[in-house]
């Protein structure tokens, strides 16, 4: 069977959407740092957009920081893959053509700094995950006890991480009389433009002082609200597409129509004059916490409940009443911590986001969801609870939903089955928990746990006999049992 690329996209059948510009005349104003499916499906097809509307200035040189599977899945392509729209019988294969290169920075950090050092560069973006940030989840400060953060501070010939590489970028550039980049964290954190910017500040101040004052005077660092869901894709759609498209295509990106980037109008540099699904905004905080609180919020609730019990995909999860009620729920208790932009009509983007997880041909995996719970909760679950709690609102539904990744820890369903906790602090949240005798004392062992739960929220009582309850329910009675008896 052969592979997509260059030469074989004539062969390709007539309704793939394909690139309408000269790949080759594209000059790379782009680096993405962290290319995975995410960014193939949201970020990068907003410069496929600029670049079909003729500004050929928006190329994307992107970059792994760890593994070498995205690159070896696309350079034989020729950088290309298919993007695969899908929603209910409708699908539409387009065609990517932005990426011109991926880097492998374990392998070629030295290229990857010449690309972000180019002269050419105006834009990075970065999907890094919340634990690439190197900041502790709770407080937001640099964790200088992380390996690779360490060796950063040390020296940033070779950087590790990806605030290193932007430091040392960035470096280069005031060295060479360049401009600084705009650098666009695209990750789900709250603040991810000044969260990212602090990072990066920090660390260059650590080795050198002029360079970190150049950097808070020239840089910009905008907020951004990222959204699209974009399930892993798995061996089977592969296959499938292949068998439509006729050549193998082992990058493609399975996704659903919706797209939205909310990016905050503070550029240092030339932009794209973006198109459909980009908003550039004075305020991007209130569109970053309304997304964050419900969607991410309702997705992690489901993710362990539905994990919990077995079920295996989102759209499954909420064909039971009884979960659909408890997302509801949760909603009625996030909506009032919100102040939402004027332009957000919460309760129609409340339908949409239950129409968009009922998708069922997305088959987007709880597990996937599940993943790196401790540094996704602060954001979309504690913070809503906090808020809630001081305005004397109900937390029921939060409270279940975080009692739901308490007991995920344990590393075993309701079933019996085993997962593996797939989070950078599992090990330390295992210890914690294996010394605790009882629901309560679970609990309490969490809520002493400041890298996740911060001090003061922790000390409420009322969370803390919310979470127990729940606990106890979900110990003895499984999610299922759960989600019954909250609906009582
Ligand atoms: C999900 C998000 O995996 C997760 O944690 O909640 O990736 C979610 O699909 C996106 O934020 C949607 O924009």
């Amino acid at each position: 069977m052969s592979r997509l690329s260059s030469q074989t996209l004539a062969d390709l059948p007539a309704d793939v959407i394909r690139p309408a510009y000269d790949r080759a005349a594209v000059t790379c104003g782009v680096v993405h740092l962290g290319i995975g499916a995410f960014h193939r499906a949201h970020q990068a097809v907003v410069f496929d957009d600029a670049l079909n509307a003729g500004d050929l200035r928006w190329g994307i040189i992107a970059a792994s920081l760890r593994s070498p599977s995205v690159r070896d899945q696309m350079t034989p392509q020729d950088g290309l893959y298919t993007m695969l729209v899908r929603d209910g019988a409708a699908e539409q294969a387009r065609l990517i053509g932005a990426v011109q290169q991926v880097i492998v920075a374990p392998e070629e950090p030295q290229a990857l700094l010449a690309a972000l050092a180019s002269p050419d560069t105006h834009i990075v973006t970065l999907t890094v995950t919340e634990k690439g940030y190197k900041l502790d989840p709770a407080t937001g400060a640099l964790i200088e006890s992380d390996p690779q953060l360490a060796a950063d501070l040390a020296s940033l010939e070779s950087p590790q991480t990806a605030p290193g590489y932007l430091v040392a970028a960035l470096a280069l550039r005031r060295a060479a009389g360049l401009p600084p980049f705009t650098a666009i964290s695209c990750d789900n954190l709250p603040h991810n433009g000044s969260r990212l910017r602090a990072a990066v500040i920090a660390l260059a101040r650590r080795h050198d002082p002029a360079l970190a004052d150049w950097i808070e005077e020239e840089g910009a660092f905008p907020e951004t609200m990222v959204d699209r869901i974009v399930p892993a894709t798995t061996a089977d759609d592969i296959v499938a597409l292949t068998r439509r498209i006729g050549v193998e295509d082992q990058a493609m990106v399975k996704t659903e129509p919706f797209i939205q980037w909310v990016i905050e109008d503070k550029f240092c540099g030339p932009r794209p004059d973006f198109g459909a699904g980009v908003q550039v905004t004075a305020a991007v905080a209130p569109w970053e916490e309304a997304k964050l609180r419900l969607l991410n919020g309702a997705h992690s609730g489901i993710a362990y409940l539905g994990g919990l019990a077995g079920i295996d995909y989102v759209h499954e999860v909420l064909a039971l009443p009884e979960a659909r009620h408890f997302v509801e729920s949760l909603w009625d208790e996030a909506e009032t911590t919100l102040s939402p932009p004027a332009e957000l009509d919460v309760a129609a983007y409340r339908r949409e986001l239950m129409a968009r997880f009922d998708n069922p041909t997305l088959r987007h995996r709880t597990r996937q969801i599940a993943m790196d719970g401790s540094q996704k909760l602060p954001q979309r679950l504690l913070a809503t609870i906090a808020a809630g709690l001081e305005a004397g609102q109900g937390i029921d539904a939060l409270a279940l939903a975080v009692a739901a990744w308490v007991r995920w820890q344990a590393g075993q369903d309701d079933l019996g089955q085993a997962h593996q906790v797939d989070d950078p602090l599992a090990g330390r949240i295992g210890d914690v928990l294996a010394s605790a005798a009882s629901p309560g004392s679970r609990i309490a062992a969490i809520l002493a746990f400041d890298a996740v739960v911060p001090p003061e929220l922790a000390r409420n009582p009322l969370l803390a006999d919310a979470l127990t309850r729940w606990l106890t329910v979900l110990e003895t009675q499984g999610a299922r049992g759960a989600l019954a008896a909250f609906r009582q």
